[in-house]
């Protein structure tokens, strides 16, 4: 088996290739390799090394497949310790994304270069860990306290361009990466420049006061999360304590973050996203059609989200609505929703524009006909949906893929009106669609395979996390709402007020209380949906009892201005003793004994009642896999991406 790092001299400099597909990470393997090659090059006759990379990046960081596996020699820490001790000037040459131990690498040689179009990052913190190579030591020693607490707490790579405006790349190339990597370094050995050890170099003066600042905006920002707090550690001990024992300090605190249940929750979910974009059984030979033009029916919220999600993607998009007075309200939410976006700074103005210049509207479906995709996103009458797919059926062309974005209904269903349920898909978006990252991917009964492939290739150029789901009531996430709300129903006549099942679980790490999730979503949905069920459909009375009660006072949630809560102008929620009055009257007609119930109980059968329903999905065929159901309650529903997702959690307990 050849070394994935090869070495060889050119021109007296040593050059260094590392060669392990996709992303060069930092395998055993390649640890040896580069451990050998620099062995070799400090004893050869080459005047200085150039430390390179094949494929589409450098090294994008440590080998996640080894963690929690037993060490294998040689660390990295020491590897890179070895590479700044080289006493011949070592230059890393960047491009693609250089990220956590990749970029730490590059910290330990002596000089960087990199592309126009490079990154560097040190991501650590969104896997629960921190650089734990000597990159929370030599990166504020480069580029100080300030900017090194930034990039790492935040985890967002950089452009090459702004990471050389820091001090962490020092020259930018322009053309062939390894010729000018090599030209550079030639001129180096001419100029007889010193070797740069960053290790050697003092941390530039600071404001002490810092860290506890960065420890109060993370108390709110990061609540919960052991990561960001030990990443401020480890930057204190840098500029307070000679290299060596700053080392030292960042070993303790990175194996402490790497032993932690929070990064094994996080670094599952790195690749459960990454498996959920594969579908069993399909082979990555399966064709995809064509889709360089989109038509969105409905130019509601969710259909104005959608369309913004592909013009973003720099796919035209025709809305359709029902009348010009109707469109022109779904593209002024269009207009609106980039406004903001431009306003918080999230994108410029100028990608704002071309973006919305790609969102056309007609009230005639005439406009679909040469469309390669529809997704019909109206509200959830399954009759109008299976009306709107008759017409898609007759106005679209052949191959063209018609898809809904229902959240319930059944796909099969919707398929059926058409002759050529082939092409019939369900793509679930999830509000705000063109904020929200889960898309739920209905496979329907007679769903063509290129139809599955061609939607879950797009979901990737859409910036989507994909989940493939089977037809059933609900699908995945919605599904798993249910009892989850049932339960919240009980906890609430037994004994709990709303205040504390919300804050119960937004201290367990949930981004929403369930209460407040009903009262965004609208009380008035379920109540609808309700009405057309049977009381033996609705199931018992106590889950729907005092929902039902405040619809009927007019309490409908945030959208009226009151619901389990009291909304103010800013949407801000407050308890009110009318609902408690109202849930104790409701407890004792229905005959509950209401008593003290505690956090840790409330937590435990709300995760439980996840779990339940989502062993139940996975025995039906309906998810592909366990950690599919993870990322669509990280991805969809606010569960804490540190927990790993509700299979995760009840799996580690
Ligand atoms: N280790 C192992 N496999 C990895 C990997 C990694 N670091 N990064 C990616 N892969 C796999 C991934 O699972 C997928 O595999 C394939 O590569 C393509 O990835 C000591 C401890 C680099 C921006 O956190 O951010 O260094 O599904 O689909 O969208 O301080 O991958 O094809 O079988 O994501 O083009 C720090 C994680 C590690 C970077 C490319 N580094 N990776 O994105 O492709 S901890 C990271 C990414 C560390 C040190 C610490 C992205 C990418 P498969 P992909 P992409």
């Amino acid at each position: 088996m050849s070394s994935p790092v090869q070495y060889e001299l050119q021109d007296n400099i040593g050059v260094i290739t590392v060669d392990n597909p996709p992303v060069n990470a930092l395998s055993q393997a390649v640890r040896q390799g580069l451990l050998d090659a620099i062995t070799q090059a400090t004893r050869d006759e080459s005047d200085a090394v150039v430390i390179f990379c094949a494929g589409r990046t450098f090294i994008a960081g440590a080998d996640i497949k080894e963690f929690g596996k037993p060490f294998k020699a040689p660390g990295l820490p020491d590897l890179l310790n070895t590479i700044e001790a080289c006493p011949k000037p070592v230059i890393a040459a960047l491009h693609g994304t250089a990220l956590g131990g990749g970029f730490e690498t590059a910290l330990a040689a002596h000089y960087r270069c990199a592309l126009p179009s490079a990154k560097v990052g040190l991501p650590e913190v969104k896997l629960g860990l921190l650089p734990g190579a000597g990159g929370t030591q030599r990166t504020p020693r480069l580029a100080g306290v300030k900017a090194s607490l930034d990039l790492f707490v935040s985890g967002a790579p950089i452009p090459a361009g702004q990471a050389q405006g820091i001090g962490l790349i020092d020259k930018i190339i322009d053309g062939d990466l390894l010729d000018g990597a090599l030209a550079w370094a030639k001129a180096l050995v001419s100029e007889n420049a010193p070797i740069r050890r960053s290790s050697e170099q003092a941390v530039p003066d600071y404001d002490p006061s810092i860290f506890d600042e960065y420890r109060r905006t993370l108390a709110k920002r990061a609540r919960g999360q052991m990561a960001p707090g030990h990443i401020v550690s480890a930057v204190e001990a840098a500029a307070t304590l000679p290299f060596d024992e700053g080392l030292a300090v960042e070993r303790r605190l990175f194996m402490e973050c790497m032993q932690s249940p929070q990064s094994a929750g996080m670094r599952h979910i790195f690749f459960a996203e990454r498996q959920a974009s594969k579908v069993d059984g399909l082979s990555k030979a399966t064709p995809r059609r064509p889709v360089d033009s989109v038509g969105v029916i409905g130019g509601g919220t969710m259909g104005g989200g959608i369309a913004m999600s592909f013009a973003n993607a720099g796919i035209p998009v025709t809305m359709i609505e029902i009348s010009d007075e109707a469109l022109q309200r779904g593209l002024s939410i269009v207009e609106r929703n980039y406004a903001g976006s431009v306003k918080r700074g999230k994108i410029s103005e100028e990608k704002a524009a071309a973006c919305r210049g790609l969102i056309s509207g007609s009230t005639d479906y005439a406009a679909l006909a040469d469309v390669d995709l529809v997704i019909e996103a109206v509200f959830e009458d399954p009759d109008l949906k299976k009306k709107i797919f008759t017409q898609l059926d007759a106005v679209c062309k052949p191959g063209a893929i018609l898809a809904t974005n229902t959240s319930y209904q059944d796909v099969d269903a919707i398929a059926a009106v058409t002759a050529r349920p082939e092409d019939v898909i369900g793509m679930h978006f999830f509000s705000p669609a063109h904020i929200m990252k889960l898309l739920e991917v209905v496979r329907g009964e007679k769903t063509a395979d290129d139809v599955l492939a061609t939607v879950m290739a797009l979901a990737k150029k859409i910036r989507k996390v994909a989940v493939v789901s089977g037809v059933c009531y609900g699908f995945i996430g919605n599904r798993m709402l249910r009892p989850y709300g049932k339960t919240t129903q009980l906890l609430l006549l037994e004994g709990a007020s709303p205040q504390q099942v919300d804050s119960a679980m937004e201290n367990w790490g949930m981004a929403m209380g369930p209460l407040r999730v009903f009262d965004l979503a609208g009380l008035d949905i379920g109540y609808k949906a309700r009405e057309a069920l049977s009381n033996e459909q609705k199931g018992d009375p106590k889950t729907y009892r005092v929902p039902d009660l405040l619809v009927e006072a007019g309490r409908l949630g945030q959208k009226s201005g009151s619901g389990f809560y009291v909304y103010d102008e800013n949407r801000k929620p407050t308890p009110d003793p009318v609902v408690d009055e109202m849930i104790q009257k409701a407890a004792e007609e229905l005959g509950i004994e209401r008593r003290e119930i505690s956090d840790d109980e409330i937590v435990d059968r709300l995760v439980s009642a996840l779990v339940d329903e989502g062993r139940k999905i996975l025995e039906e065929g309906i998810a592909q896999r366990s950690s599919d159901i993870d990322v669509v309650y990280i991805y969809g529903y606010g569960f804490p991406a540190s927990r790993g997702g509700p299979m995760f959690y009840a799996d580690q307990q």
